[in-house]
């Protein structure tokens, strides 16, 4: 079971932007409902950096939320003003900071925070120079926030790693390294929690095709103890996997990944599909839109 965060709620949708805005809760109520029924486990509240007036858009959109759903909420935003404002509108369960980074600045304000509200947080792998280059840097970025948030009295248990996910169309390497630090995370701080973002990995990939690379990509994941990730709350077969409901898929992925090549012409549609999407990831094919059908 993976725990599925809805990214759906977000200022860059085209409907959900101008409704954040002018405070039309209609389409937000109504997404946050079908993003229950869908079966996510918790809705992100994403208002972006939002420089000015973060704290008031932030203290109505979970206000608005909370009105039709009784999931917790993800609060996701840079401005702390902004995160406090939703940690002191909410009251649905405990919530989790989304995020909090190595940066000193965000570290030293975020962390406090944590404890006040009894909150559990994202570390974000992220730090003075920016993104960690491969497995290592991350694993020693992990080690770094989870002695510094263990120092302020936040349990290991209320951490949630992020170890920062790239488009495969801009750095396969990237999404190498993201799995392999996943595959030691559990030896470096077993109590920690993990949280991946997947559509980041299909950013700039065709619209129909991103489910595709999001779910093969769960799956892989999912051989190194995945505890949660932020999803399209509107995929409902990746909703499906994350639930545990296609394990002979999984199971066609982990061989793969442990080099044991199935011969491509036993397999389905599907199964070939998360075949070929598995060797893109992996790194053994190049990435291209075409993927799929060459
Ligand atoms: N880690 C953490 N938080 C995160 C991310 C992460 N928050 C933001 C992001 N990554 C996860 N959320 C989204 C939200 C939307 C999309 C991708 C990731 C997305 N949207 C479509 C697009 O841009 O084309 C369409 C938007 C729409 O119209 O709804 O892809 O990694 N901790």
């Amino acid at each position: 079971m993976v725990i599925c965060v809805a990214e759906n709620i977000n200022i860059m949708s085209k409907t959900i932007g101008p409704a954040m805005k002018e405070r039309n809760s209609g389409p937000i109520q109504n997404m946050a409902r079908v993003l229950t029924e869908n079966g996510a486990d918790y809705l992100d509240m994403n208002i972006g950096p939002a420089r000015k007036g973060g704290d008031e858009m932030m203290d109505w959109l979970v206000r608005t939320v909370q009105e039709v759903s009784d999931l917790p909420l993800s609060l996701d935003t840079t401005n702390l003003v902004a995160m406090e404002a939703g940690l002191k509108a909410n009251t649905k369960g405990k919530p989790l900071m989304n995020s909090v980074s190595l940066q000193p600045e965000r570290l030293e304000k975020g962390i406090p925070m944590v404890t006040q509200y009894k909150a559990d947080v994202i570390g974000l792998l992220w730090g003075k120079e920016g993104m960690p280059r491969d497995a290592d840097e991350r694993a020693a970025m992990a080690v770094d926030f989870i002695y510094q948030a263990n120092e302020a009295g936040i349990p290991t248990s209320d951490i949630w790693i992020d170890p920062i996910a790239t488009p495969i169309c801009v750095d396969a390497n990237q999404v190498l390294s993201g799995l392999e630090f996943m595959s030691m995370l559990g030896e470096i701080a077993p109590e920690a929690k993990s949280i991946v973002g997947l559509s980041n990995i299909s950013n700039g990939a065709p619209e129909d095709l991103r489910p595709y690379l999001n779910r093969t990509y769960m799956m892989m994941l999912m051989k190194y103890g995945l505890y949660s990730a932020i999803v399209d709350g509107y995929d409902k077969e990746l909703l499906s996997i994350a639930k545990g409901e296609r394990p002979e898929h999984v199971k066609l992925v982990h061989d793969i990944m442990d080099g044991n090549k199935p011969d491509p012409a036993s397999l389905d549609q599907k199964e070939l599909e998360h075949y070929k999407t598995t060797r893109v990831l992996m790194g053994k094919v190049l990435y291209s839109n075409s993927w799929l059908t060459t």
